[in-house]
């Protein structure tokens, strides 16, 4: 199993972890592993690391290079340090070929779980939801895209994205600080052209990292507006109080045009998904400098939304 960051693919490797438990809902008990191989960091997926801690493998080995041992699991029987890939490579010539059936069942599920996910996007209404999808579909190939935490980073894991970009996100403290900074200083020091995936929040609150000479023409910003920060509609706690606007969503009516212009981005905006559609078609092709893209979204309804996309994966 693997999420967007990981930037690995292949056969027998399956991507979108939150849609394939979610689809397994109440019979995860049924894909209970034996033995758990992690590689390198811990994963983002909340809902992974509750599965494998409900239903512990009999034994888990890590494979990584850090010499920092976190037990994600609670189950840790082993770690190996060394390059994660070449450990990996000799453990499978040593591991006995058999059928277990035990891959067709999480290839089933990624079927069944695929047509709910398209059929839930037949429905859905103009969200961060909906814009994900969106710009997934038309992420150029080859794009380094930089992920700024809070929701980008999560949501980016819902959906396909063409297997050839390649997708980075500052995590650890997985602070909403240095997101715009990080990907800024990678679009000006790396050779690939970089996509920095944003929320309203992470932009404001970093955007002096445009502040920068070198800003290479190639470098384009998203910025999901949702009018502050929207994951606290999603997580529970902060939803059910009466601070969540004043204090947890911090809402507020920021626009990011005036900052566009003053570090010479050329700015776009959209606010439904027809003029997202057209913007995306042609905003990578942008010429002569920078550009940014803001997009706004109803704050008020992406968290229920997104809970709606969970429930529909369990129960439809
Ligand atoms: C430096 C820092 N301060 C505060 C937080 C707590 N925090 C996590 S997400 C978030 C809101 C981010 O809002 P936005 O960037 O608009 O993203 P959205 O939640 O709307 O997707 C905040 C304040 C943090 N992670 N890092
Ligand atoms: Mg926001």
């Amino acid at each position: 199993m693997t999420e967007t960051l990981s930037n690995l693919s292949g056969n027998g490797i399956f991507g979108n972890t939150d849609r394939l438990l979610e689809y397994f809902a109440e019979n995860t008990e049924s894909i209970q592993p034996d033995l758990l191989i992690t590689l390198d960091v811990p994963v983002l997926s909340k809902r992974l690391k509750q599965w494998i801690r409900k239903y512990p493998p009999k034994a888990h080995w890590h494979f990584s290079n850090q010499e920092i041992i976190v037990d994600t699991y609670q189950c840790l029987t082993r770690q190996i340090k060394g390059d994660a890939v070449q450990i990996m490579t000799e453990v499978e010539k040593q591991l006995p070929r058999f059928s277990s059936g035990y891959v067709e069942l999480w290839e089933e599920a990624r079927n069944a779980a695929k047509i709910r996910h398209e059929t839930f996007l037949d429905e859905v209404s103009w969200s961060d939801f909906m814009v994900f999808n969106q710009i997934s579909k038309a992420m150029p190939d080859r794009m380094e895209v930089h992920l700024a935490n809070s929701t980008p980073v999560r949501y980016a894991q819902l959906f396909e994205w063409n297997k050839h970009q390649t997708f980075y996100a500052n995590r650890g403290t997985s602070g909403i600080d240095g997101c715009v900074s990080t990907a800024a200083g990678a679009a000006f020091a790396g050779s690939r052209p970089v996509t920095l995936i944003v929320g309203d929040l992470a932009f404001l609150y970093d955007s002096n990292g445009l502040w920068h000479k070198y800003l290479p023409d190639s470098f384009r910003v998203i910025v999901v507006n949702n009018g502050g920060g929207g994951i606290f509609r999603y997580i529970p706690g902060p939803s059910e109080t009466d601070q969540l606007e004043p204090f947890f969503e911090a809402r507020g009516n920021h626009q990011c045009r005036g900052i566009a212009e003053t570090f010479g981005l050329q700015y776009y905006a959209a606010g439904n998904s027809l003029e997202l559609e057209q913007i995306l078609d042609h905003f990578w092709e942008v010429q002569g400098s920078p550009a940014l893209l803001e997009i706004f979204t109803p704050g008020d309804t992406n968290g229920e939304i997104l809970r709606d996309y969970f429930r529909y994966l369990r129960e439809s």
